[in-house]
């Protein structure tokens, strides 16, 4: 029976980076989840009797929330609702099963990277019918909804069994339950050249997957143990759990260093890789060599024609500003154009619907193509492992080569976790009002050529995104940007991300944070991060 239940507005449901994400017994909150899915709908029009894809990470809470979203979606009219099994899909997949079902859009249940459990957190986020996040537009009037709804509109059935692929009726509505990996599977299939990785590893490529027990699990076995004939075994930390085994599902040097330290011993594989909690972001480690995501996202463009997918080259490239400029190199030797957009991969969108772009990817361990509209982080590693079966040298003399022919960007990033808002604001602040005075100071041997607070004019639709990061440009390539992270949970996050750039093959194997000890040190001195934070060093270093 359908149900119009009165509600009364909370006022903290602004969209983030990456849709709405709080703490688990936020969203537990009577009403809460119910909210922003009817303001989701509400945003929208012209959905009555299409399809929408639901799916999620399978972190804490997802179970219930499918429930409410399913019931929700048949309530307010929608006439099909494709639900991952086991309420699972990862964010690349549900982009896919949305561009290849031609659904409306879908709603994606995650917090990406961040923990999970009781006290973890959840997200949601919605897609439109390209596949890809929604953009500024829409998350703008999901969130005006949000700030005055009144009711929403439900169902009470019982819950739909999720655990078995079948069809149900729920309401006016018709449930599908499908298979997660089969349409993902398929698309692999169609990009890269499997019978070439089949007869690497066959020959000897040994691969070591962290799944870091999130929802890339059941796609690695399948496509890596399965398809390519890697040894069972291949794929650690392989199945989903609700709290992700108590660990944080951030595919980078910190939490993930089982691998790291798999891939610096004796014993290393030839390619170590590691998604996260959605499986759309990667880490890329080589035996002996950890590859920055600037890195990889410069190297695989660089050699993407390898790959049947992109034989036919690249139109472009795109990354989010605070990514290193190593990929500016790749777009300026190949005389295609690389493009600056703001942190959050909605903005890639519209570069890859007008094939302006074909490659993009982002310094937060996140990189993709055209085949889908989110990053995806299986695709990475099998692109990896196509280049790595053609090239036939190792993950270490690809990169070193990359950085004699292009140079070598030093890049690391400095994360300030849940810090005071306060603070965290004053910092920007203060950095904003210097803006006018720093082209032209030096501070020893660098000169600052020019600071903004950097924002985008989309190429496409002429869309503004203003104040998303200071950047500080040094006139030898350096570079400081400070932005604040908009997928937190608590308090405020402040990033650093610090580069420099290395023509020289002679000084390219310097140790990082040598390299930007300078940096380090000026970005202290400009922003006043122990001051304003009252932390003395970063809570990560990626
Ligand atoms: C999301 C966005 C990415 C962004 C990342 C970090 O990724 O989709 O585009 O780079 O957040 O954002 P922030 O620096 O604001 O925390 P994910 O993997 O968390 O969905």
């Amino acid at each position: 029976m359908e149900m119009i239940v009165s509600t009364r507005p909370f006022d903290d449901q602004k969209p983030g980076t990456s849709g709405l994400r709080k703490r688990v017994p936020v969203f537990q909150q009577p009403n809460y989840l119910e909210n922003f899915v009817q303001s989701i709908f509400g945003s929208l029009s012209g959905y009555e009797g299409k399809m929408l894809v639901v799916g999620g990470d399978g972190r804490y809470h997802n179970a219930e929330a499918i429930q409410t979203i399913i019931r929700m979606a048949a309530a307010n009219g929608f006439g099909r609702i494709l639900v991952g099994q086991g309420g699972l899909l990862s964010t690349p997949a549900a982009s896919c099963v949305i561009r290849k079902h031609q659904a409306y859009g879908g709603i994606i249940l995650s917090a990406s990277h961040n923990p999970g459990g009781p006290d973890g957190d959840f997200g949601i986020k919605y897609n439109i019918g390209n596949g890809g996040p929604a953009p500024e537009k829409i998350t703008e009037a999901i969130y005006a909804h949000t700030r005055t709804i009144e009711q929403y509109r439900t169902l009470d059935t019982p819950p739909v069994k999720l655990d078995e692929v079948g069809t149900v009726e729920v309401g006016g509505a018709v449930c599908e339950i499908i298979d997660p990996v089969s349409d993902y599977l398929e698309l692999m299939r169609s990009l890269f050249d499997f019978e070439a990785i089949r007869a690497a590893i066959a020959g000897g490529l040994r691969i070591r997957m962290d799944s870091m027990h999130a929802v890339t699990g059941p796609y690695a076995h399948k496509i890596l143990e399965q398809e390519l004939g890697a040894p069972a075994g291949t794929v650690m930390n392989g199945v989903p759990s609700p709290d992700f085994g108590g660990h944080h599902p951030d595919p980078n040097m910190v939490y993930a260093a089982d691998l790291f330290d798999l891939m610096m011993g004796p014993d290393a594989p030839d390619l170590g890789a590691a998604s996260d909690g959605d499986g759309d972001r990667n880490l890329i480690i080589g035996r002996g060599i950890f590859v920055t995501p600037s890195d990889s996202l410069a190297v695989l463009a660089a050699n993407a024609h390898l790959a049947p997918a992109y034989k036919g080259g690249l139109k472009g490239i795109a990354r989010s500003m605070p990514t290193s400029a190593a990929a500016d190199r790749v777009a300026e030797r190949l005389g295609i154009p690389c493009y600056e957009t703001p942190t959050g991969w909605k903005f890639f969108g519209n570069l890859l619907d007008a094939d302006l772009a074909t490659i993009c990817g982002e310094e937060s361990a996140g990189t993709g193509s055209n085949h889908v509209r989110e990053k995806d982080g299986l695709w990475a590693i099998l692109l990896w492992l196509n280049i790595l079966a053609v090239r036939k040298q190792t993950v270490q003399e690809i990169v070193h080569e990359h950085w004699r022919i292009h140079g070598r960007n030093y890049y690391a990033r400095h994360d300030y976790e849940e810090v005071e808002t306060k603070g965290a604001n004053a910092l920007m602040d203060g950095l904003r009002e210097q803006l006018p005075r720093l082209a032209g100071r030096q501070f020893g041997a660098l000169t600052v050529g020019g600071a903004d607070d950097f924002s985008y004019i989309d190429p496409v639709d002429g869309s503004v995104s203003t104040r998303q990061g200071i950047r500080i440009l040094f006139e030898n390539r350096s570079r400081i940007v400070f932005r604040l992270s908009g997928t937190g949970t608590a308090g405020a996050t402040l990033r650093v991300y610090l580069e420099c750039f290395e023509a020289d093959p002679a000084g390219q194997d310097r140790p990082v944070a040598e390299a930007l000890a300078q940096l380090i040190e000026i970005a202290e001195q400009v922003a006043g991060i122990r001051a304003n934070t009252g932390r003395d060093k970063p809570t990560v270093i990626t």
